[in-house]
């Protein structure tokens, strides 16, 4: 897919994303957001992915280490075809198929995530099987850099370094905002994401990561002898400016006025019905 395809793209999965979390009620809307032109790249671009070919051992893995914030991978899959774009209408309800967090029956999930920090030890664990099978495939994890505050995290970016995993890459949705406070009033422990990479054996490269030609740029599989690193700048509820770095919107319910306003900044007809469930 060329640049001028894949804006096009992360506009509709922003809109697919906000209609999805309209129709699930409360629901991890920021999170998402800043989150659509990392994955629309690697789906549209990057990765070797298919709803066909799912199984292959071939195929590049994508693990959403932030499980919370899923329903742009939600929309993302669906546009894929691996499962009806009906199923973004009833995320959370009791016996659908996906759930608030991603769980591994979905089609296209590699791994349940949601309890924050495991993500990258789970990819670790898939690209050294790869490396050992000599398989081409890449392991892309996507961590919130909320969740960088979980010290698991850094016992696996040491191993990683360590057995030099050249086919894992670590993407942080660096969107400055952590479940209710900035990352800094959490723990004050984020600063210069870019050099803790680099100083635990990592190639580390910084993004604006709502820049598609940029994300494409650092998004390639990488081929040097050290696991590869994506520090991604982005806006929390990004696309609505009533969500846009407020911390309210890291899960929250949108009436249908909200919707529509969202609708109008993005110059998009949401078909809805009066109330959400
Ligand atoms: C182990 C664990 N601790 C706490 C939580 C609760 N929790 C859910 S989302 C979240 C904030 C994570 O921040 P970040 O990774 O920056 O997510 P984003 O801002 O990108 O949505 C927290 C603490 C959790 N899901 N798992």
């Amino acid at each position: 897919m060329n640049t001028e395809n894949l804006l096009e793209k992360a506009h509709f999965i922003r809109c697919k994303t906000l209609e999805a979390a309209y129709y699930t009620g409360a629901a991890h809307i920021g999170g998402s957001l800043s989150t659509v032109e990392i994955l629309t790249v690697l789906y549209y671009k990057i990765m070797n992915i298919s709803a066909a070919d799912f199984k292959t051992n071939d195929r590049d893995r994508f693990i959403l280490s932030k499980g919370h914030g899923a329903l742009a991978l939600y929309a993302i899959l669906a546009d894929k075809g691996f499962y009806s774009e009906e199923e973004l209408h009833h995320i959370k309800q009791f016996g659908s198929l996906l759930q608030g967090h991603p769980v591994k029956n979905i089609p296209g999930i590699e791994m349940s995530s949601g309890s924050l920090g495991q993500g990258i030890s789970f990819g670790i664990g898939k690209a050294l099987a790869l490396h050992r099978r000599s398989d081409s495939a890449h392991i892309f994890v996507l961590a919130g850099d909320g969740e960088m505050q979980e010290g698991q995290n850094w016992e696996a970016l040491a191993l990683a370094s360590k057995l030099g995993l050249t086919n894992l890459t670590v993407i942080v949705d660096a969107n400055k905002l952590q479940l209710d406070n900035t990352i800094e009033n959490v723990l004050n422990s984020n600063i210069s994401l870019t050099d803790k990479f680099r100083a635990f054996g990592w190639v580390t490269e910084e993004v604006d990561g709502h820049d598609i030609t940029a994300l494409e740029r650092v998004l390639c599989k990488k081929n040097s002898s050290k696991p590869s690193a994506v520090i991604a700048h982005t806006i929390k509820g990004k696309g609505v400016s009533f969500m846009e770095n407020a911390v309210a919107w890291h899960s929250g319910k949108m009436n249908k006025e909200q919707l529509l306003l969202a609708g109008k900044e993005l110059n998009y007809s949401f078909k809805v019905p009066e109330e959400s469930v």
